[in-house]
This record gives structure tokens, C-alpha cells and sequence, in this order.
């Protein structure tokens, strides 16, 4: 009888985000009338969270802010249903006039190439898929251009909802 109840054990914790290494991915979703898709991966490793991203239907050669926000909602057509930045965790060093705090969903921006395409991954460790900070069912945003604390937000051209693998 007893190997039988381990296992059992063992099933149910996987089941409920105790896996090593949890995974989440956002399909994004163009807004604001842009032609932006993309997929964004995300691996919780230990403390760090790499978060992979394949973005086309950019502006070439140019930078975007890059953003998780502190709703898992983007259904209007401009993405604000998504909120603000999630969670702030300092005062200043943050990403646009709008937003001068530093918030933990601030991710370093991303660059395209002369065709429009982004590709590459970034790391995180203020955010997690862990219970703390958690970034599950919240949203990943794509701003039309670079961050800047001097100026408002650029618009949001493509959203995705964080949904975790293990569901
Ligand atoms: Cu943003």
C-alpha cells in the first residue's frame, strides 16, 4: 500500500504548480491598429525568470517598451484594459512619464531587425511564475516605441494574457 500513496503524493503537487522549472507562454495580439503578433515564452528557473520573445510586424531597426502589466485583459482595442505596470517597487528608475517608479513588470526593452522582427530573450528577477510576484494571468505588453521617463507612454501595439503550461 504505501508505494501507491507516494505516488499519489507526488501527482497532485505537480498538478499544482510545484513543478521545477514552470512554464507559462502569451500569444500576443495586435492593437491600436498595428500588424504586431508574436509568441513570448516564459521558464522559471530557481530565482530567475526567462522570459523569450518572437515579435514580427515591427517598425524596423527600432526599440520598444516592453511591459507586464497589472491586468490579464486585453480586450479593448487600445490594450488599456490591461492597467498600468504591475507592481511598483521603487520610487523612480521606472519607464515613462506616467510611470516614473520602478515596477517589477518594467523588462528591458526590445530591438527589431531591418525586417521588422524581434527575437531574443530577456531575463527577470523582480517577477516570477513562483507564488511570489507572480506574473500568471497577467498581461505582457508591446509599446510603440523606445521608454522614456520624460515622455507619456507610447501606444500599446500587441498584448498577450500570461497562461501557465501546466493548465
Ligand atoms: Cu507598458
Amino acid at each position: 500500500m504505501k508505494p501507491t500513496l507516494i505516488i499519489a503524493i507526488g501527482v497532485f503537487l505537480t498538478a499544482n504548480g510545484y513543478a521545477k522549472n514552470p512554464t507559462a507562454q502569451a500569444i500576443l495580439e495586435s492593437r491600436n491598429g498595428s500588424k504586431t503578433t508574436g509568441t513570448i515564452n516564459f521558464t522559471q528557473t530557481n530565482e530567475i525568470l526567462k522570459i523569450e520573445y518572437k515579435v514580427a510586424g515591427l517598425k524596423a531597426n527600432s526599440s520598444f517598451g516592453f511591459h507586464i502589466h497589472e491586468k490579464g485583459d486585453c480586450s479593448s482595442l487600445d490594450a488599456k484594459s490591461a492597467g498600468s505596470h504591475f507592481h511598483k517597487i521603487a520610487d523612480v528608475g521606472g519607464t515613462s512619464k506616467e510611470t516614473p517608479g520602478a515596477f517589477a513588470g518594467d523588462l528591458p526593452q526590445i530591438k527589431s531587425n531591418e525586417k521588422g522582427i524581434a527575437e531574443g530573450f530577456v531575463t527577470a528577477t523582480q517577477v516570477s511564475l513562483n507564488k511570489i510576484n507572480s506574473v500568471e494571468g497577467l498581461a505582457i505588453m508591446i509599446h510603440s516605441g523606445p521608454d522614456d521617463v520624460t515622455k507619456p507612454s507610447t501606444p500599446r501595439i500587441a498584448c498577450g494574457v500570461i497562461i501557465s503550461k501546466l493548465k
